[in-house]
Order: structure tokens, then C-alpha cells, then sequence
């Protein structure tokens, strides 16, 4: 069976419910009709789940149906636009041709996937077509779709997890140039640590535009964690500093700080971004733990330049592509991988505070193409 159909069957074996977890409700119900009977559909649930997990070593729960929704709603333009044009590709095609390649070339190329990607996407593909001596472009559908998954996936597995700090607190570092959705994922991710369990402070390190500091307070009031910031203007290496105080006197668990984007240029960017990890450094061993680099996935090749500029400017170990669902051309998730190799580590999905997901390859592929096969 390939990849996708084991996605598919994966998710779909615990279909999700508008209002509640299916997968919890059928074992209830089944139940309550026959132990028996319920006990067979249980063990053979958790049996698909398990042996997934063996074969793809990235890890399933039992409770990921609410999130999978967010994945399929967030990625719905992308569905429309990019998947809508491969399903009406194979239909036109009887027979795999050159033109039907050329056709498919372009599709990916448009979705963002990015050229590089795409050429050695192509490549495989027509070797196995080849090999396995396929002929109709309907047998090839799954076939695409496992490709792609394999390029993300490939033979390193990237991590998606956040890296803790062992003992006192974690601190995490956003940069990315304007307006990509720094602020608003400082927002969303305090929402969910905080959910966790976990006491977050956010911290005001954007002193250069007007009205940012007040943006983050305001999200700190709205999710209710902690907040430091100071007039605009000030040094951000010194509001980093009282923060970091701040956070250690306060046993605070998680720090999330916030930077300017809007620098005039590269040198004072890098010149930045070196004083405020120096700060950081000096005040918490081995911090920042994470440095994770914000792009908006509505800027394409953009977004993707923006990253190898990043890279070589401080230390990124990881990336948050915003506004997916605004983009009819998800395919960037995987050109990062090829071309930055860079792990994604969450997702934005929509403007809501829950709507900023940890990014799992599994959900965006099934969010991506359920309804093509
Ligand atoms: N649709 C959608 N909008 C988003 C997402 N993430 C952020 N936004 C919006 O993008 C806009 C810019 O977000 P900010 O968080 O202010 O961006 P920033 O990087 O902090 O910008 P600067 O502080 O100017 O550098 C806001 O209107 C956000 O609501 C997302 O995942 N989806
Ligand atoms: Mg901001």
C-alpha cells in the first residue's frame, strides 16, 4: 500500500466529528451495543494506528482529529487551486505523454514547490513510470502523491519538536522580515504553551516600530501570560535583558521574544540580532534554545530567499510558515525542505490563536489531496 492510502485510511479510520471526537464516541457507542463486536473495532483501530506508526516513524495520537480539521480547513485555497488542477490534469490525459508531463511540470512549478524540487520530483517520477511500466496517468495519482510526501520525509528526518531548556528557562528567538506574522504567532504559540501547562513570557525586543510593543502586550492580556516590554526606541538588547531577568527571578518555563523586522538593512539586522544573542547567551546557558524564523508562505520564492538570507546571517533551527491558508500554493512547505533543509516546526492556518499547529507532514498531506484518491 502506498504512503498516502496509509494517511488516508489513518485519519479516516477515525473520521472527525463537527462537534466531537468520533473516535472516542464510536468506541462508546460500540460499547454500549456489543462488547464483543466493540472490542474487534477497537483493537482493529488502534492495530492501523500502530502499525502507521511503525512503518513511518513520526508520531500519531489518538486526539490529533481537531487538529486535522484546522489542516483541512487552513488548506482548502491550496486544495482548490493546485490539487483541483492535478485531478482535472489526469482526467484530461488517457495516456501518459511528454505533454501530460510538461503539463504536470508546470502545476507543480506554479504551486510554489519550487523549480529545483520540482526537476528532481520529475525525475523519479518518470523512472518509475518507466520501471513499473505505467501507462495511465490514473495510476499515477498516488504515486505523485507519495513522491511528494517523500521529499519532505526523505532520508533525515528533520524534528519538528521544540527543543527545552533541561533546567531553568526555555527561550525562544523570532525574527523575520516585516509583517510575515511574528507578533501574531509570539501570540498564538504562548496560547498554546500556556495550555500546556506552562508559564510564558513575552518579551518586547521590537522597539523599532511604533505600536509593537503594545501589539504584544495586547496578545499577552488576551491568552493572560506574562509580559515585558519598554518605551519604543529603547535598546532591544536591554528590554531582552530585564526580560530574561524577569523570567529567572519569576521561574518563568518558556520566554518568546519578539524582533524587529523592519531594519534598514542587512548589517544592522546581523548586527542586531548578534547584540541580543550575546545578551541572551550571557544571562541563560545554552539559550537561545530555539531561533525560529518566520515566513509567509503567500510570498512563495520570496519567502524562500528570505530563509537562505537568514541562515546566513544568525543561527535558525527552524521555521514558521504563516499564512498558509491564504495561499493557493501550499507546495512551499516542500521546497523549504529541499532548497533550505530547515525543519518546519509549525504552521499557520488561519488568524485565530488556534490556528498556529505544529507542523506534521502527515496532516498536511492528507489536508492536502483526501479528495483526489
Ligand atoms: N490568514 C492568516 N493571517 C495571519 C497568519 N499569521 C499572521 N497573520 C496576519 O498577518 C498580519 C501581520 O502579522 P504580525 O504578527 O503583525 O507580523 P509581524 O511579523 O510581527 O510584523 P512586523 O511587526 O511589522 O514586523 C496580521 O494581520 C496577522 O493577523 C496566518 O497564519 N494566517
Ligand atoms: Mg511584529
Amino acid at each position: 500500500m502506498g504512503l498516502f492510502r496509509k494517511i488516508k485510511e489513518m485519519f479516516q479510520s477515525s473520521p472527525v466529528g463537527e462537534e466531537e471526537n468520533d473516535f472516542e464516541k464510536s468506541i462508546q457507542i460500540s460499547e454500549e451495543k456489543n462488547e464483543e463486536e466493540s472490542k474487534k473495532k477497537v483493537d482493529f483501530s488502534l492495530e492501523n494506528k500502530q502499525s502507521f506508526e511503525k512503518d513511518s516513524h513520526l508520531d500519531v495520537t489518538n486526539d490529533c482529529n481537531q487538529d486535522v480539521r484546522i489542516y483541512e480547513k487552513g488548506l482548502s485555497k491550496t486544495r482548490k487551486n493546485f490539487v483541483s488542477n492535478l485531478i482535472a490534469l489526469t482526467s484530461r490525459y488517457q495516456k501518459i505523454t511528454e505533454e501530460y508531463f510538461d503539463e504536470l511540470e508546470e502545476i507543480l512549478i506554479m504551486a510554489d514547490i519550487g523549480v529545483h524540487t520540482v526537476i528532481g520530483f520529475m525525475d523519479r517520477l518518470r523512472d518509475r513510470v518507466k520501471k513499473e511500466k505505467i501507462e495511465n496517468p490514473e495510476d499515477l495519482k498516488e504515486i505523485i502523491v507519495d513522491e511528494l510526501f517523500i521529499i519532505y520525509v526523505d532520508d533525515t528526518i528533520l524534528t519538528n519538536k521544540i527543543q527545552y531548556a533541561e533546567t531553568g528557562p526555555t527561550v525562544l528567538l523570532f525574527v523575520g522580515v516585516n509583517g510575515v506574522g511574528k507578533t501574531t504567532t509570539i501570540g498564538k504559540l504562548a496560547w498554546k504553551l500556556q495550555g500546556e501547562g506552562k508559564k510564558v513570557l513575552l518579551v518586547a525586543g521590537d522597539t523599532f516600530r511604533a505600536g509593537a510593543t503594545k501589539q504584544l502586550e495586547e496578545w499577552s492580556k488576551k491568552v493572560g501570560v506574562g509580559f515585558l516590554g519598554k518605551e519604543e526606541g529603547s535598546d532591544p538588547a536591554s528590554v531582552v535583558f530585564d526580560g530574561l531577568k524577569k523570567a529567572k527571578d519569576e521561574k518563568y518555563d518558556i520566554v518568546l521574544i519578539d524582533t524587529a523586522g523592519r531594519l534598514q538593512n542587512r548589517t544592522n539586522l546581523m548586527n542586531e540580532l548578534e547584540k541580543i544573542n550575546r545578551v541572551i547567551g550571557r544571562e541563560i546557558e545554552d539559550a537561545p534554545h530555539e531561533t525560529l524564523l518566520i515566513i509567509d508562505a503567500t510570498t512563495g520564492q520570496n519567502g524562500i530567499s528570505q530563509a537562505k538570507k537568514f541562515k546566513e546571517i544568525t543561527n535558525i533551527t527552524g521555521i514558521v510558515l504563516t499564512k498558509l491558508d491564504g495561499t493557493a500554493k501550499g507546495g512551499i512547505v516542500l521546497a523549504i525542505k529541499e532548497e533550505v533543509n530547515l525543519p518546519v516546526k509549525y504552521i499557520g492556518l488561519g488568524e485565530r490563536k488556534e490556528d498556529l499547529q505544529p507542523f506534521d507532514i502527515e496532516k498536511y498531506i492528507y489536508g492536502l489531496f483526501k479528495d483526489m484518491m
